[in-house]
């Protein structure tokens, strides 16, 4: 009876969330497991690679995934895990959009006895027992890259000041925070540098274009001498701008994050200086994770992908430079 009502209820929950019960039930009697899916959004063209990766993977695998996108909103990813919760799911998996606020609904999930899985995005808790494993970039390492990369470019150049702007991913979510990190811990005792203003560009292209109008604006024509950006969507965003702004700032060190397609090839054109990678094809090493789980296997507590850049000082024709 409790089974039979739980799913009842999940049903419901998820029908007022996704409108497409019919889809996961089905998905939940043909498949041995089932992996419930909290996406945070579709904010940049990485996020949708994520998705179509975690989908694929979810295929191949055999497992049935019920996905609910969140837009955004934390608030919808906990209504989500809840419903995820109700439904019995056999694992939980989502990447969640900030760092904190997460303990509540996660202890429901521990006493439920439903794994957690965080993909791509950490949590901040004094309760690590919360999740079983983190599956996702070092972004502290992806900032350092960044930031050696401009060191590398100042000794090639001779500089003796380079001002900065940064513009940031998603405020509290750990690639924002990190990729902060890294790179002030890589420049920040190098008197050269000085990073004169760091703005929220929430991961969407729409607001880098804003981010630079709005520099643009306070700086002038020759305000600042690098652009440090945590994403490629922003970068691209900002480009926008700057490439059809008269007297906008000449020949700057434009640094990103990602590895789209777009931003390799703005590198390849000499737009872009530097592509710090990060993998959105985090799908099949999630699968993989929940396969080990059920059956009982030990997993990592941290498992990060292997990641590089690209830069105006390798041989861009190599084909093995390339977007995703
Ligand atoms: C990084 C991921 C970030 C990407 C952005 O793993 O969380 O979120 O860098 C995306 O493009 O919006």
């Amino acid at each position: 009876m409790r089974k039979g009502f739980a799913l009842l209820l999940a049903l419901l929950l998820l029908a007022g969330l996704t409108g497409c019960a019919g889809k996961q039930e089905t998905e939940k009697e043909e498949s041995s497991i089932v992996v419930g899916f909290s996406q945070l959004g579709a904010e940049s063209s990485w996020r949708i690679a994520n998705t179509e990766s975690m989908e694929q993977a979810a295929k191949d695998f055999g497992y049935g995934l019920m996905m609910e996108n969140a837009n955004q909103k934390q608030e919808k990813q906990i209504d989500a895990i809840r419903s995820f919760i109700a439904y019995q799911v056999d694992v939980i998996v989502f990447s969640p959009i900030v760092e904190t606020g997460w303990d509540n609904v996660l202890s429901e999930a521990k006493q439920a006895g439903i794994p957690v899985i965080l993909m791509d995005r950490m949590i901040a808790t004094e309760d690590d027992s919360l999740y079983t494993a983190y599956i996702g970039a070092d972004f502290y390492a992806e900032g350092r890259r960044a930031g050696e990369y401009l060191v590398r470019k100042a000794d090639t150049m001779g500089a003796e000041r380079l001002r900065i702007v940064e513009i940031c991913g998603t405020e509290d979510s750990t690639p924002m925070r990190d990729r902060h990190k890294g790179f002030m811990d890589v420049i920040g005792q190098d008197e050269r540098f000085v990073i004169i203003d760091s703005v929220d560009g929430d991961f969407l292209r729409s607001k880098g274009e804003e981010c630079m109008r709005e520099l643009l604006e306070k700086y002038g024509s020759d305000g600042f001498d690098v652009v440090y950006s945590h994403n490629d969507g922003m970068t691209l965003g900002a480009l926008d701008v700057l490439e059809s702004t008269e007297n906008a700032p000449k020949n700057l060190i434009v640094i990103t994050v990602d590895g789209e397609k777009d931003a390799v090839d703005a590198l390849k054109a000499g737009r872009i200086n530097c592509v710090v990678q990060c993998t959105p094809d985090l799908g099949p090493s999630v699968m993989k994770l929940v396969g080990d789980l059920k059956e009982g296997k030990e997993l990592p507590k941290v498992y990060h992908p292997e990641e590089g850049s690209f830069t105006d000082f390798d041989d861009l024709i190599n084909p093995k430079v390339e977007g995703f």
